[in-house]
């Protein structure tokens, strides 16, 4: 009975088959057709059900992707919202695909053509509403609707040319539904062509651009000549500086029309531009972030060279009253600490003598010394004074991640140099108390040694590099340890990431090869 009930259903289903498959294709080609007019932006149709996505995930998820996977949870996240949008643009096309199955019921030559127009024109429309619901761009839409609108025509082509007397041609045929598949693939092949995966690639420390001040250079020449010679081993300044995003597509902030504005609790409310900003004495930094999210050993701690202004000159003409302050980000991200924390901060908008990033906050993103790495809000737009303490994006969430950083030092590269040498490196890193020194076990913690520091960059909030080299016999645990500039030991005991920050000393067994 129930097996009946079910071949009854499929048997109604199946005819209807091939418009599904088309609507989707034409969902996919939708995605392809938006994401080559505006590219990864916030006017790309996938956007805002990205946020959909991240707003409806479960914090452990979020926390797992940020912490374990980095720029894989992102892609991950990035390609099940491509997935779910298509899937919501092709079922706003299935109207259009069920008209397009269903005119070969219509007699008469004008009869056939006047269906299948109704159908190609509703797979186009329709999409192109829905994209313009989702991002009021224009441009973003007519791209949505023609990518759509493509694989409909390939569909219905056939049709339209031969007219009635192929009755064959009454269905969607297999051989239109892979043509259908076809252009979809194309249109979505051929915005990533032109538009690639919108992966920014950020200025590395090492190159030092020829138009940068000559302040900038010196610096940037300064941090290359002090990077301890360690083969595999990161500069003093990053080459691949870390990202940390609560959306997968960042946000495209106008220059032109940007303005920070200081609110809440000041004496007076001012509101800045960038050439405001510009138009002040500019100051350079070297300054380290970390993200409370970063495993022990982990790659989310880097430096950069910075340069913007203090934040002092734009807080002092605001005259704050209270003594909390919320920043906010073009993103909706916002962070919430105390205001003691900001003052001696700095609101960069260049990185490595370059514009700043759109990746890492441009136009202008905040460097708060010593704290952990979320309080640094990117795409700045907003900072508000508070009497009250409240709550932050990550402190929602279960983090506990705006005070000052754990000390760390990570061992990120171990060298063979044959006949039983080794060579053992990482960064060190203790925010504002600075590192005075590394030491290194290559017992597994019987005894310890001071290992080799790189010559401190200038500057409060920055990270040092430390090398050792020894002999050892066969297989041997090697572990190492910072001490903070206050002369405190590096926290012993093994904790995650979650909620403050891990703690531990990172120890790795090393083989001899
Ligand atoms: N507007 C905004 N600012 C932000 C974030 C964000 O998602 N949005 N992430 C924060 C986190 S958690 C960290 S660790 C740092 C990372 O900075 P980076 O991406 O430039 O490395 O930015 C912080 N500032
Ligand atoms: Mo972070």
């Amino acid at each position: 009975m129930v097996k009946s009930r079910i071949w009854g259903a499929a048997a109604r289903v199946r005819p209807w088959l091939p418009a599904f498959a088309v609507a989707l294709a034409a969902g996919l080609a939708a995605v392809g057709g938006s994401y080559l007019s505006v590219g990864r932006r916030p006017a790309f149709v996938a956007t805002p059900i990205d946020r959909l996505v991240i707003a409806a995930s479960p914090d452990a998820l979020v926390t797992f992707a940020i912490t374990q996977l980095g720029t894989l949870g992102h892609r991950v996240a990035f390609l099940t919202a491509i997935a779910l949008t298509a899937v919501l643009l092709g079922l706003a096309a299935l109207p259009g695909a069920v008209l397009l199955q269903g005119r070969g019921s219509v007699s008469g030559a004008s009869g056939v053509r006047g269906g299948a127009l109704v159908g190609v024109a509703a797979g186009t429309v329709l999409p192109g509403a829905v994209a313009f619901g989702l991002t009021r761009s224009p441009i973003s839409s007519a791209g949505t609707a023609a990518g759509a609108g493509l694989v409909f025509l390939v569909t219905a082509g056939t049709t339209l040319l031969v007219g009635t007397e192929d009755v064959a041609l009454g269905s969607l045929g297999r051989r239109r539904v892979l043509g259908a598949v076809g252009s979809a693939i194309g249109v979505s092949a051929l915005g990533l062509f032109v538009r690639g995966t919108g992966e920014e690639t950020v200025p590395s420390g090492l190159e030092i651009p020829e138009d940068a001040r000559p302040e900038v250079r010196e610096s940037l020449a300064r941090a290359r000549d002090r990077s301890l010679d360690v083969e595999g081993l990161e500069p003093l300044v990053s080459t691949d500086f870390y990202e940390v995003d609560i959306a997968n597509v960042n946000p495209a902030v106008d220059r032109e029309a940007w303005t920070l504005s200081i609110t809440g609790a000041v004496e007076e409310e001012v509101s800045y531009d960038v050439a405001d900003v510009e138009a002040m004495d500019i100051e350079d930094r070297f300054v380290t972030l970390r993200c409370v999210g970063d495993q022990l050993n982990g790659r989310q701690m880097d430096t950069a060279l910075w340069s913007g202004v203090p934040v002092e000159r734009l807080l002092e003409a605001a005259n704050p009253q209270g003594d909390r302050v919320v920043l906010r980000g073009a993103d909706d991200y916002y962070n919430e600490f105390p205001i003691d924390a900001l003052w001696p901060g700095l609101l960069a908008y260049r990185m490595n003598g370059r514009p700043l990033p759109r990746a890492h906050g441009a136009p202008v993103r905040a460097l708060v010394p010593g704290h952990w790495g979320e309080i640094n809000v990117k795409w700045l737009t907003e900072i508000e004074v508070r009497d009250e303490e409240t709550m932050g994006y990550w402190e929602h969430r279960g983090w506990h991640g705006t005070g000052p950083v754990e000390t760390v030092a990570k061992l990120w590269q171990v060298n063979r140099l044959g006949g039983g040498r080794y060579e053992v490196a990482g960064h060190a890193y203790a925010g504002t108390r600075g590192i005075e020194g590394v030491e290194v076990s290559t017992d597994g913690g019987d005894t310890w040694v001071a290992a080799e520091l790189s010559e401190p960059l200038p500057g409060d909030d920055v990270w040092r590099q430390w090398r050792h080299e020894y002999g050892a016999g066969g297989r041997h645990d090697v572990i190492v340890r910072a001490r903070d500039g206050d002369g405190n030991l590096q926290i012993p005991e093994q904790d995650g990431p979650k909620p403050d920050g891990a703690t531990g000393w990172v120890t790795e067994t090393v083989r001899p090869q």
